[in-house]
């Protein structure tokens, strides 16, 4: 496969780069988080978007090295904001095929003991196709995270097959409202009444919720108005690379 000896071969020559989205807390205003996103600039190709290339390695297994490359970086991003003084969570994407490796929490863990950051500053973005498989040994490896002391939030919620069971028995502490929930908010009807029920479901579970893909303020005006938590979108920034991104945080 063509594109699958590409991306092993950006891997091998530091061809990706991550960059780093605010996730803003609406009640604050203050940047809570950030979300790492992974970027690919070929040589020969130019820009290759992960919503390209990303789907092509979850089928190829190239997720799992790159899975892995992402996480060390965004975890070793961390503690570099870290020492510099900066608090910020740090929330990056887990796909399912990197998620079932039976190393993966051991993984998790290591990376975070060896940046020596708290762990609370870890999230996990999980999308409900994680959640699905074998209930059994998913439910042992989240509550093994959930033991360390990261963060477990559910990408793009309502949009995957997945039924609501799994917010009954596993240890997540966020719903990540899915983009296309908030486009054409604050108008259409059944957006508005499908925002405000995820809103409702996850603080009456006890729950943290983020919207994503917020793009003007009439949207975050009103989120805020129905009680969401955290926005995330091109309103506030896109994703930025690490410099931009410091330059953006408060000084310390
Ligand atoms: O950043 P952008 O909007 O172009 O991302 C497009 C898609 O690629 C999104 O669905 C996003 O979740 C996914 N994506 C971006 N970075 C990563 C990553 O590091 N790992 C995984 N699994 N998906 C990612
Ligand atoms: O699926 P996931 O949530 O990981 O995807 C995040 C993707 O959404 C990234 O590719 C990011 O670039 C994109 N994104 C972030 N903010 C906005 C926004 O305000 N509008 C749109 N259209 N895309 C956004
Ligand atoms: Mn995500
Ligand atoms: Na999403």
């Amino acid at each position: 496969m063509k594109m699958d000896h590409a991306m092993r071969q950006a891997l091998d020559k530091q061809l990706f780069r991550l960059h780093y989205q605010p996730q803003i807390d609406l009640r604050s205003g203050e940047i809570f988080g950030v979300e790492a996103l992974i970027r690919w600039r070929d040589e020969e190709l130019g820009d290759i978007s992960p919503a390209r290339f990303i789907p092509i390695a979850e089928e190829s297994g190239a997720i799992v090295p790159i899975g892995q490359w992402v996480m060390r970086t965004a975890i070793a991003q961390a503690a570099c904001w870290y020492a510099a003084g900066q608090t910020l969570r740090m929330s990056f994407n887990v796909s399912a095929l990197q998620f079932q490796q039976t190393n993966f929490v051991d993984g998790v863990a290591e990376a975070i003991r060896e940046a020596g950051i708290p762990p609370s500053l870890v999230e996990l973005e999980l999308t409900e196709s994680v959640l699905i498989r074998d209930a059994e040994e998913t439910l042992k490896k989240l509550e093994a995270l959930s033991q360390l002391g990261v963060s477990l939030s559910i990408d793009d919620f309502g949009t995957g097959y997945s039924s609501l069971s799994y917010l009954k028995r596993f240890p997540i502490r966020k719903l990540k409202i899915d983009r296309s929930f908030v486009e054409d908010l604050p108008h259409d009807e059944s957006d508005i009444a499908i925002v405000t029920a995820i809103i409702h479901l996850a603080h009456a579970m006890k729950m943290r919720v983020i919207a994503e893909g917020v793009e003007t303020a009439g949207q975050r005006d009103l989120l805020m108005q129905l009680g969401c938590d955290e926005v995330q979108g091109y309103l506030y920034s896109p994703a930025l690379p690490p410099d931009q991104m410091s330059a953006m945080l408060a000084p310390a």
